[in-house]
């Protein structure tokens, strides 16, 4: 139940969403980014569309992520405009580099572990994300991301990462609320 996920992530204390659904039909997408943009708005949660600059411009997305193979953000500013914020996926200290440089408003960095919700992608590890988080963390939001926990969290902040995505862990807890707020309670900790 998508919105209520999105509901329980806010009442957490999320501080971003994004709506990443792989292989669901286009038309879908757009009916769910609908619903969760009204969600989000009324939270005051920026919004995130995942793939889509298209959709994240007609519902009024807050903002659109597109991985290393989308395209350049030219090609996406030309569909959504300047107001919405752009984000890129990165899974190197040379492309999070290249990201900032190209103007990116925030970048994913990752996966740090592998993980079932990004198959066929390596994990990268844990011992760039200092100095991406020191170097291009300054400038941009750095989201670390991939198989991170609330169990290796302490790990990945200590490893320097001050802002994190996590999707399994949140979306399959017992309580996503809970779990969003412990993650954003240890977080909070660390700055
Ligand atoms: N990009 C890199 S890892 C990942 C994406 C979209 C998936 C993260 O999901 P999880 O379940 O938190 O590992
Ligand atoms: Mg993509």
């Amino acid at each position: 139940n998508v919105e209520q996920a999105a509901r329980e992530l806010i009442a957490g204390g999320a501080g971003v969403i994004q709506l990443r659904a792989k292989g669901v039909d286009k038309m879908t997408v757009e009916a769910l980014a609908g619903k969760i943009q009204k969600i989000c708005a009324s939270a005051e949660v920026p919004f995130v569309v995942n793939d889509y600059p298209e959709i994240a411009l007609k519902v009024h997305a807050d903002g659109v992520h597109i991985g290393q193979d989308d395209g350049s953000l030219e090609d996406v500013r030309a569909i959504v405009g300047d107001k919405v914020i752009v984000g890129r996926s990165t899974h190197s200290v040379e492309q999070a580099e290249e990201a900032l440089l190209d103007g990116f408003d925030y970048i994913g960095f990752g996966p740090l572990f592998p993980t079932p919700t990004k198959k066929g992608r390596p994990g990268i590890g844990m011992e760039n994300v200092r100095a991406v988080q020191g170097t291009i963390g300054t400038r941009i939001p750095v989201f670390c991301i991939g198989g991170i926990r609330r169990d290796n969290l302490a790990e990945v902040i200590e490893a320097g990462a001050r802002r994190v995505v996590v999707v399994s862990d949140l979306l399959g807890a017992e309580s996503i609320s809970a779990a969003a707020q412990s993650v954003v309670d240890h977080l909070e900790k660390a700055e």
